[in-house]
């Protein structure tokens, strides 16, 4: 957990990130995209032991990593307006799951420093109206713990009353047949990814879905990474 603080501080002023200042992201919050391209030190946590089976558990083992941020609220900002991640795909709620959520708590997450604010139930249910208030309850949890909660539960940060930063990692993961929200083939060089682990390969779409979804010329990806990958699309087995 230290490690990854410190990193994020180092990535933070090396890239000058800053809040982006809008309503989603804050006037407040730094967040850093795109981590699997930033470091060595972001690769164990897509594939991490007590997260990863729980996300294939809901999307199955084809899942995706949708996107890897840092998501730091800063002292003063005001809580995030309540969505679901699956808000923008026009798919009639309920619906299978197709995205799964995670936050990484790299400090204590309270009420007051902005802890994650869920509705309970609200899974079931349509889409949150942008921007209207709804009754939430802080997600604490003490740093170290991660909180994983399917793309339909409506959340947001939530407002920091502190004088400190409440620093979390957000993994997101989606099914391995609907599109990364962070495009993980073209924003990470391809010679990163041939670093990774097989498993992490396949999370960032180095794959194919049940055989088929996201081949080139019947071939998976993963030829571009290794030479003698041997797969075949589920036409030819
Ligand atoms: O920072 C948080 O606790 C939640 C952020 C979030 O839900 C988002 O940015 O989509």
């Amino acid at each position: 957990m230290d490690a990854l603080y410190d990193d994020l501080l180092r990535l933070e002023r090396e890239l000058g990130v800053v809040p982006a200042n809008n309503e989603f992201e804050g006037g407040r919050t730094v967040r850093i995209y795109n981590l699997l391209a930033h470091g060595k030190l972001y690769e164990g946590i897509p594939v991490h032991p007590n997260v990863l089976p729980i996300i294939e558990g809901v999307l199955d083992r084809g899942c995706l990593v949708s996107s890897l941020s840092s998501i730091s609220i800063g002292p003063g900002e005001t809580a995030q307006p309540i969505h679901s991640d699956d808000i923008l795909i026009p798919l009639t709620k309920p619906h299978v799951p197709i995205i799964c959520n995670s936050m990484w708590a790299l400090t204590d997450f309270t009420e007051e420093n902005g802890a994650t604010r869920v509705v309970p139930g609200s899974h079931v249910r349509e889409s949150p109206q942008y921007g209207r208030h709804y009754d939430s309850i802080p997600a604490e949890m003490p740093r170290g713990s991660v909180l994983v909660w399917p793309g339909s539960l409506w959340h947001g940060g939530g407002a920091n009353r502190t004088g400190q930063r409440r620093v979390g990692i957000a993994m997101n993961y989606c099914a391995g047949y609907i599109r990364q929200q962070e495009n993980q083939q073209l924003g990470i060089p391809r010679e990163v990814v041939r670093g990774f682990s097989p498993r992490l390969r396949e999370l960032v779409g180095y794959g194919i879905y049940k055989g088929l979804i996201g081949h080139i010329e019947k071939r998976s990806p993963a030829a571009l990474l290794d030479e003698d990958d041997q797969s075949k699309v589920v036409w030819d087995r």
